[in-house]
């Protein structure tokens, strides 16, 4: 799965075209703190009682409907994904967007963890939803932390969120986000490290990114490669995301900040509807390369297909005989294209 991402640059990229022209064996990370200096974020020594706001950037999302089962966001007509694009900020960016609904039904797009104003809430109540064959545009903004005129800190935008409909079906979007209207919505702080590689994972009811085991993603990597999980809860059900293998401390990064950061070292972690959290792993960093399971740990949910494939390769990108044999046990004696 390399579902397209608006960067920080304003494009759309896959992660792929990320790394053409690098060699893939440097894992050296890239620093957001490289941003334009139009940037011009305020200092948290300053004396501003408003949050700093930073450049706004543009973006058109289509809603397409991908199948009678499917329906998805996506950056260019034709394009549509489920999950939708990884959407990136900066912490003090605004991003705007105009999404153009192709479908006959009433969608939006609500975003969690950001800054919007009611006409951007994306909802039926706040009379912000999108028509069928209709245009909205909707405006997220994010901030640094600041200072309230209270001496308080307020905290800054960053995290790993996302984003999903709230309007199809009901006016919770409960259609839409079923049948795959949502995505991973990132904000980084100046200084957070960039992956090479990144995997939506979305556990929507009984399905991974709408997708049963033995055809749930397989996400792949090479043996030292930065990657990074998006994870996001949706449905009725709770669940527990479980990688194999990997390890990653449970704070806003997934990378301990300090001697007096006392964050747990997890493999596992609850996921409840409207969850998301996201961590970074360097791909089989002590365990070499495999075929790694990534499943939910509720056992009748893994029972009933949520498991999927966090495959790393050799660091030429060749597979080893026993990952080759494990992804054909996991794909199993079910008939699949
Ligand atoms: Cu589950």
């Amino acid at each position: 799965m390399s579902e397209p991402r608006v960067s920080s640059a304003g494009r759309a990229v896959s992660r792929r075209s990320m790394l053409t022209g690098a060699a893939v064996t440097a894992v050296s990370p890239l620093m957001v703190g490289a941003l334009p200096p139009s940037e011009a974020h305020a200092k948290e020594s300053s004396d501003d009682k408003e949050p700093s706001r930073g450049r706004t950037r543009q973006v058109t999302i289509y809603v397409e409907k991908i199948s009678d089962q499917l329906v998805g966001y996506g950056l260019a007509p034709g394009k549509a994904t489920v999950p939708g694009p990884v959407l990136e900020m900066s912490e003090g960016e605004t991003l705007q967007i105009e999404l153009v609904n192709t479908t006959d039904k009433t969608v939006s797009i609500h975003s969690h963890g950001v800054d919007y104003d009611v006409h951007s809430d994306g909802t039926d109540v706040n009379d912000s939803v999108t028509p069928p064959g209709g245009r909205r545009t909707y405006v997220w903004r994010s901030h640094e932390r600041y200072k309230r005129k209270d001496g308080t800190w307020a905290e800054g935008s960053a995290g790993y969120w996302h984003y999903h409909d709230h309007a199809m079906g009901t006016s919770h979007g409960t259609e839409g986000i079923q049948k795959g209207l949502y995505g991973a919505l990132i904000v980084r702080r100046r200084g957070d490290v960039l992956p090479a590689r990144q995997f939506t994972v979305v556990f929507n009811e009984m399905t991974i990114n709408n997708r049963k085991a033995p055809d749930a993603p397989v996400f792949e990597a090479r043996l030292g490669e930065r990657c990074e999980f998006i994870v996001i809860g949706h449905g009725n059900s709770y669940h527990t995301f479980h990688l194999h293998a990997h390890r990653w401390v449970d704070n806003r990064t997934g990378m301990r900040e300090g001697p007096n950061d006392a964050s747990r070292v997890i493999d596992n972690k609850d996921l409840m509807p409207g969850d998301s959290f996201g961590f970074q792993v360097i791909a089989g960093e002590g365990v070499g390369p495999g075929a790694w399971m990534y499943h939910c740990h509720v056992q009748f949910h893994s029972d009933m297909g949520m498991v999927g494939i966090f495959l790393v390769q050799n660091e030429d990108g060749s597979v080893p005989m026993h990952a080759q044999m494990a992804l054909d046990r996991y794909h199993g004696h079910e008939h699949h294209m």
